[in-house]
């Protein structure tokens, strides 16, 4: 068939790019995406996993569908929430593993194992091209499923009416096909996605038409009934992060906040905690970003105890890592912009933190 010499010549084209890399690069890729799921730290001579897989873990125990599902409704909700009950959206994992595979480091802007290896899977403009995109939400939908499966949501999804994170232009970007300024429910338009014609109109499919994966889309995971029914552990911290105030135009591409702690006796500051932004090379040129330039995040702060900030012994800070200097306000030597820490204890209490 002549149509696939296109296929032919894009083959090659692959083969002849992957042959630039050595098997190497691949277990380097490999093994970075291990150390993001597997990252702890070491405190009073213990270790404390502080990594992507308790996210994982932690997402599961969200009360409520708005919150499960994306940062901007978990920012809301934590912002008066006492960080033992601070809520992990599934949407924080997921954009760590868009890093960890795109090549970002846990905390390092440091490519150089990996240099011109990295994957397109860190940014929102490429992360379709890797056909990894697609391995990585379904193992996405199949923790949404179990979420679904554990807290009685299989046939329904409760949207909170109003809830920051909800709105077609909040930090959540806006919704394709949707007017600025409107509620998102259960029932708006998921457009460009078409149902067959009923009465010879076409329509869009909504959220109600496609929350069952069993009933209405035909498809199950299987797992093992452990698995389905039994819960990790919800790993609570004592203590979360704030981090607000940065503007995502003036970054070019994905890129990390790092929250840095050093405890007493140490001689270096540990990464304690990261937050993954999913973004994309050019922000101001993209319509869809203008109303999201606001990065807020929350990170919990596993490690660090209530006494630790009452008593001043541990310093927190926090950096916004992007992928090189190049990529900071698209000039060469730009600063990366200052964000602003509030580390929270007991009771909401706010302590102070450092940006640096
Ligand atoms: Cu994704």
């Amino acid at each position: 068939m002549s149509a696939n010499i296109f296929s032919i010549v894009a083959e090659a084209n692959s083969k002849a790019h992957n042959e630039q890399y050595s098997a190497e690069a691949a277990e380097l890729l490999n093994k970075n995406v291990k150390d993001w799921l597997n990252y702890e730290i070491i405190v009073d001579g213990k270790p404390v996993p502080t990594n992507t897989r308790v996210k994982f873990d932690n997402c599961l125990h969200a009360p409520n569908y708005t919150v499960f599902s994306n940062t901007t409704s978990a920012q809301a909700w934590n912002d008066i929430a006492d960080p033992p009950n601070h809520v992990v959206p599934l949407e924080s994992p997921h954009n760590d593993m868009h890093l960890a595979v795109g090549g970002f480091q846990v905390g390092t802007d440091d490519f150089s194992p990996i240099s011109g290896a990295n994957g397109d899977m860190g940014e929102n403009d490429t992360a379709g091209l890797d056909p990894i995109f697609f391995f990585h939400h379904c193992e996405i939908d199949r923790y949404f499923w179990r979420w679904q499966l554990e807290h009685n949501s299989t046939d329904y999804l409760e949207i909170i009416p109003e809830y920051p994170g909800t709105n077609s232009v909040d930090s959540q970007g806006p919704t394709a096909g949707v007017p600025g300024g409107i509620w998102l429910t259960i029932d708006s338009e998921l457009q460009p996605f078409v149902k067959p014609d009923q009465d010879g109109k076409p329509s869009y499919v909504t959220s109600r038409d496609v929350t069952n994966i069993e009933t209405q889309l035909g498809y199950v995971y299987e797992m093992p009934p452990a698995f389905l029914h039994t819960l990790p552990p919800r790993q609570a911290a004592e203590v979360s992060a704030s981090i607000k105030g940065i503007n995502k135009n003036e970054i070019a591409g994905s890129h990390q906040l790092v929250v840095y702690a050093k405890f007493p006796g140490d001689k270096n500051r540990k990464i304690v905690a990261v937050e993954s932004v999913l973004s994309r090379w050019h922000v101001s040129g993209c319509k869809n970003c203008q109303s999201t330039q606001d990065v807020q995040r929350h990170a919990l702060l596993h490690g660090i105890k209530n006494e630790d900030l009452e008593s001043g012994n541990v310093e927190v800070s926090v950096e916004v890592v992007t992928r090189s200097e190049t990529h900071r306000r698209g000039k060469l030597g730009a600063t990366a912009p200052t964000p602003r820490l509030e580390v929270i204890g007991k009771g909401g209490r706010s302590f102070s933190g450092r940006s640096s």
